[in-house]
């Protein structure tokens, strides 16, 4: 059956729209069933516009009720209006002014796009195309107007009325109703304007900038939630003081405002002056909220502060430079948390991130560049590849240039860019300009989708006391680039003597060395050193220096020796991550390990446990043994997951086996006393603590019991999720009572539901999709709200291989059938848990074919929205 539209959008057919909107009045008249808006937009030709060219504005879903022009209404034959567009077919050619009017009905907009009222509230998300469904517009980023907002709402069930910028009116306006006019001075696209309505509480701060402005915080909520609401504001206050210092950036007006809603599509938007959030990222008590969650708020606050600068002040041209604002944005939120907390814990946890899901999107059918050429929906490309691999070339800009460097460009960047819709070519321009460097290669890696593969090789002559070593790239095809272009690849780099010392060298020969950095540049490059004493051990990708997948010649002993001696954090964990995926995957494949590689390994583990030098955070990533998902990449192809969790398991039990007790000494030795505080020591002591447990529970017989004990006497939620969690995964027997006991102690607490949806979903055991479907089919399942949604099929799909890709083709009829009523109530939740299948080129054949007729029956059998036709074609082709 067919999809909505087919139309592909190409960035080679980018043109300025032929007028300008100077600016903009809206005025807003909010009622129960219905919101009428009256636009006021004052447009003129461009320069180079023939006079008669016909203006076309989008819409989305909208009637039009009036039409003026200079405050004369318009003849019918003046105009064309559907649901999608209006079109003056002969504007005046000169400035004038366009009048119209829509009624909106935000209730039954359950696409959550545009105005829509969640739990109540009126709230609006307009990025990317949200704001043709408020009103007749340019909707497009780079269409730049001031904004002033009237907006008028019954008292009683809205006293709260916010919009962009600063409030410069507000009153009584009769008949029950009160009215705000609010107005924003920074030129925007319509994609940041923001409204909220609603009966809400609040909590109020301020934040003094570095130029002594004050600035009025305030973050609102649902009433009784205040307090859970303070962390973010404490985040909102650090990241403001952290741009000043490390950007140079300080905010622009009066007030910044948080809104909290509980039905948003994705984390939180950017909206000038107003962002907008999943309530899942403000709300935080010890009780109720896990350590990973506020980890997750702080670093969703800042991102969204920091796109004021890099998104708002400076934005995107058009959609396909989407990675401008959110590939450095990240950059940005991830430098933040690196100096809030442990630079190598979060450098650790971003990259096992890139690894799970920006990996697996780059190697298969859903690949793309981070900056795309093409799209059918937009809403489909917020994705892990624009998103976090734009942030790792932003980091490669910085490795390249180095810190000064990297700051000199950002200053340019703002100074030149301040008030632009920008392109990606611009923002290279400036690191060009400020460095002296040619970049033009680098840019590769902005227009070339695939995860490049470092291949490494060496040899030692201790006669000439040479050490030579090759470095080739190589990436594979990805859908619609057969060939690709060498990238330039920083590799940070050092070399290690067998007594664990870093080595010098006196000279090197053959390619380009900057300090310690290698540059890849060409497909195959041999460097050369003179003046090794002795047989190195090579440390590569310090810091993971760029985002490549690496394969070398280091056997299970050089990389548990890096994992000893390599001065570099990163390295030294990523070096224990290689030795066990490794010994997992070829398991996997029938190759069994020996005895003296596992001991070897346990030993390196424990080495790192016992060490008095290491944080607890630290640790509980270097004891993480890798998932399922990341050991089935590694394969690559014809992954059978069982055999995969079959192995890991094995492994896990041949590593724990000896050393149990030990395990379970420093389990308990970890135990936090006192007040329960998010900080990222405790929260460090937990995930050690919890990481033991999951070691216990997996390969040893003394886990569950743990569990269970760990669950029932858990102070804060970090502690009591992450036993039913590690219960529900390995279904040991105590896991249905500990879901069942959960799901009745938070009943009524959304959020926490989510939770529990989640675990639901991660279980292994051959019942978890019967569950599943009870909990989906019952009577008040909140089947419209995202979050609840995707923790329970978002998560089965992807962090369930063994059932998700069960051979009988269960796992993915389960998650179709759902995707079919979901697609009819919200296209983007359910095109977004689609993106789960792109797993099925990895998959053993028998499992590949269910996967296909499932996606071909959904295809087939129904009407689908164009974000699912989108996501469908792409994984089918
Ligand atoms: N700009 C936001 C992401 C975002 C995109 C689309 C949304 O609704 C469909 C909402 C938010 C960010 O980067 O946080
Ligand atoms: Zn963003």
């Amino acid at each position: 059956m067919r999809t909505e539209s087919e139309q592909t959008i190409y960035l080679k057919d980018y043109a300025p729209t032929p007028y300008r909107i100077v600016s903009v009045e809206l005025d807003f008249k909010i009622l129960e069933d219905s919101t009428r808006v009256r636009t006021q937009l004052t447009i003129e030709p461009r320069e180079q516009t023939a006079p008669g060219t016909p203006l076309v504005l989008d819409g989305d879903e909208l009637k039009l009720d009036s039409i003026a022009v200079d405050g004369a209404p318009l003849v019918l034959s003046a105009y064309v209006s559907d649901a999608n567009s209006l079109t003056l077919m002969e504007p005046p050619h000169r400035r004038f002014v366009l009048e119209t009017e829509v009624t909106l009905n935000p209730a039954a907009n359950t696409k959550l796009m545009g105005l829509y009222r969640s739990s109540g509230t009126w709230c609006t998300q307009c990025e990317p195309e949200g704001f043709r469904r408020i009103t007749y517009y340019l909707d497009r980023p780079d269409v730049l107007a001031p904004f002033k907002v009237r907006m008028s709402a019954p008292r009683a069930v809205a006293p709260v009325l916010l919009a962009n910028g600063n409030l410069v009116e507000s009153g009584d306006a009769g008949e029950g109703m009160h009215f705000a006019v609010w107005e924003d001075p920074f030129l925007k696209p319509a994609y940041l304007f923001a409204l909220v309505a609603g009966d809400l509480g609040s909590i109020t701060d301020s934040f003094t900038t570095m130029s002594g402005r004050k600035v009025d915080l305030g973050i609102y909520c649902t009433h009784g939630k205040e307090d859970e609401c303070l962390y973010a504001m404490d985040s909102l206050k650090r990241s403001m003081a952290w741009d000043e210092r490390r950007f140079g950036r300080e905010y622009d007006l009066d007030v910044f405002n948080i809104v909290a809603v509980s039905d948003f599509n994705f984390g939180a938007m950017e909206n000038k002056g107003l962002n907008i959030f999943n309530d899942r990222l403000v709300f935080a008590k010890p009780e109720t909220a896990t350590d990973a969650n506020y980890h997750g708020i702080e670093r969703v606050i800042a991102h969204e502060y920091f796109h004021n600068w890099t998104g708002n002040r400076i934005t995107c041209r058009d959609w396909f430079q989407l990675c401008l604002k959110e590939g450095l944005t990240v950059f940005r939120d991830q430098e933040f948390t690196s100096d809030e907390r442990s630079r190598p814990v979060q450098r650790i946890h971003d990259v096992q991130n890139l690894r799970t899901s920006q990996f697996p999107e780059d190697g298969g059918p859903l690949a793309h560049p981070p900056r795309p050429d093409q799209y059918r929906e937009i809403n489909n490309f917020y994705t892990t590849t624009v998103y976090e691999k734009g942030a790792e070339i932003v980091r490669m800009l910085a490795t390249l240039l180095g810190e000064a460097g990297f700051r000199k460009a950002t200053d340019l960047y703002f100074e030149r860019h301040d008030g632009d819709a920008t392109t990606i070519e611009a923002f290279i321009k400036v690191f060009e300009d400020s460095s002296g460097r040619d970049l033009s290669q680098f840019s590769t890696w902005y227009l070339q989708a695939g995860t490049p593969q470092v291949n490494v090789s060496d040899n030692y002559d201790a006669a000439s006391q040479t050490y030579t070593l090759t470095l080739s790239q190589k990436v594979e095809p990805t859908p619609g680039e057969a060939t690709k272009k060498p990238l330039v690849i920083p590799v940070r780099f050092g070399l290690i003597g067998p007594n664990g010392s870093p080595m010098g060298w006196s000279k090197v020969s053959g390619g380009t060395v900057e300090d310690d950095l290698i540059l890849l540049d060409t497909e195959s490059v041999t460097l050369t050193f003179a003046g090794v004493a002795n047989k190195p051990v090579p440390s590569l990708f310090r810091g993971f220096s760029a985002p490549v997948k690496v394969t070398s010649n280091l056997g299970q002993e050089d990389l548990l020796f890096l994992a000893r001696h390599d001065s570099d954090p990163f390295n030294r964990w990523d070096a224990l991550q290689t030795a066990a995926t490794t010994l997992i995957a070829n398991a996997a494949l029938g190759t069994a390990w020996s005895a003296g590689e596992v001991d070897a390994l346990r030993q390196a583990l424990v080495d790192t446990l016992e060490n008095p030098d290491l944080d607890p955070a630290y640790k509980a990533q270097a004891i993480d043994i890798p998932a399922d998902t990341v050991v089935g990449r590694h394969i690559g192809k014809d992954v059978n997951p069982d055999a995969v969790a079959a192995a890991r398991k094995d492994l896990v039990t041949a590593l724990v086996g000896p050393v149990a007790e030990k395990l379970e000494a420093i389990y308990h030795g970890l135990a936090v006393s006192g007040p329960y505080s998010p900080d990222a020591a405790q929260a460090g002591s937990r995930s050690l603590r919890n990481g033991l447990l999951g070691l216990l529970t997996t390969g040893s017989d003394r886990g569950a019991e743990l569990a269970d004990r760990q669950y029932n006497d858990a102070t804060n939620m970090t502690e009591r999720y992450a036993a039913m969690a590690i219960s529900a995964r390995n279904w040991t027997p105590g896991a249905p009572a500990l879901l069942g006991d959960f799901r009745t102690r938070f009943a009524g607490d959304p959020l926490v539901f989510d939770k529990w949806l989640t675990a639901s979903a991660q279980a292994t055991d051959d019942g978890v999709i019967e569950r599943m479907r009870a909990t989906l089919a019952a009577p008040d399942f909140p089947r419209t709200n995202p979050n609840r949604l995707r923790s329970l099929l978002g998560s089965f799909a992807m962090t369930n291989p063994v059932q998700f890709t069960r051979a009988d083709g269960l796992g993915f009829r389960f998650i179709t059938e759902a995707i079919v009523d979901i697609d009819k109530v919200n296209p983007q939740v359910a095109s977004r848990i689609l993106t789960g299948f792109r797993i099925l080129p990895t998959l053993e054949q028998s499992r590949r074919t269910a996967g296909i007729e499932a996606l071909q029956a959904l295809k087939d059998q129904h009407k689908l929205s164009r974000n699912v036709g989108e996501i469908l074609d792409r994984i089918l082709a």
